[in-house]
């Protein structure tokens, strides 16, 4: 998979690669990550990017003529068909789903913004989709960029270990993960759940959806309305809730 980032931070951004699941996948060329400073593009003996906004008001918008030979010049060094994705709070909020579209491309330009934003006439002319990782203020689109290389990243074959199946990811299932503990057996008055110790597979199993479910159900009622539960899933719930009712309050 290919990354073209667009960025006046590419420092910043290439930290991607330099370790874990993506630094690895740089490293055995499942990734090639490639940085372009829109800076690069100037003309001017000050190499400005930015400029004030038409019409008044606070911050500076990024021009649209360094970022477009930015962009002519990614399209020159590969004949990749890359989309263009644009990192902004105006976008679609991505999901899982989104990534794994990502995912299936052969490669992604991204472009990652800084100031008050980028000159309308570039997003509408050269931009084919805009995405948001989410709804609070980042000062920039990079750590964005790198939210998405790393999400898209995971999913390619080969760029996980043995261990670490992206299928078996909570997100895959629209379901939250169960709790996970490991060694001492004992912390303190802190023991683990009895079910985990006594080597019974199919209710360790058990246990496991149904805390998935629990869990689900109490912390993101958005994801659980979306599910379509069989009833021994939703025997699981009941149960899972009528335990938590005992015990708690
Ligand atoms: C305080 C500035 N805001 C005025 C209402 C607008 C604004 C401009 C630029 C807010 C954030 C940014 C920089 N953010 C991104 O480029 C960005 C982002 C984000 O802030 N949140 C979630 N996803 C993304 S993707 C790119």
């Amino acid at each position: 998979m290919r990354f073209d980032v667009i960025t006046l931070f590419p420092e910043l951004v290439a930290a991607v690669t330099e370790s874990g699941v993506t630094g690895r996948a740089a490293e055995h060329g499942l990734l090639d990550v490639r940085y372009w400073n829109p800076r690069d593009y100037t003309t001017d003996r000050h190499r400005t990017v930015d400029d004030r906004p038409y019409g008044g008001g606070p911050g500076m918008v990024m021009k649209v003529e360094p970022l477009r030979r930015c962009l002519s010049a990614v399209r020159e060094q590969t004949d990749i068909r890359s989309k263009v994705i644009c990192l902004s709070p105006q976008g679609r909020l991505l999901t899982q789903a989104a990534v794994d579209a990502f995912s299936r491309e052969p490669g992604l330009i991204l472009i990652a913004g800084r100031y008050e934003g980028i000159d309308e006439r570039f997003i509408s002319a050269d931009v084919d989709e805009e995405w948001s990782i989410g709804d609070y203020v980042l000062s920039g689109g990079e750590l964005a960029a790198m939210v998405v290389m790393d999400a898209v990243t995971r999913l390619l074959p080969g760029a996980l270990g043995h261990s670490e199946s992206a299928t078996q990811d909570s997100f895959a299932e629209g379901l939250l993960d169960c709790p996970h503990y490991t060694r001492p057996e004992q912390v303190g008055e802190q023991a683990i759940p009895k079910v985990l110790l006594q080597g019974d597979h199919a209710a360790i199993a058990r246990w496991r959806r149904q805390q998935a479910l629990g869990r689900t159900w109490e912390r993101r009622p958005d994801l659980f309305k979306a599910l379509a539960l069989s009833d021994q899933d939703n025997a699981l719930l009941q149960n899972y809730l009528n335990e938590r009712d005992k015990t708690d309050s």
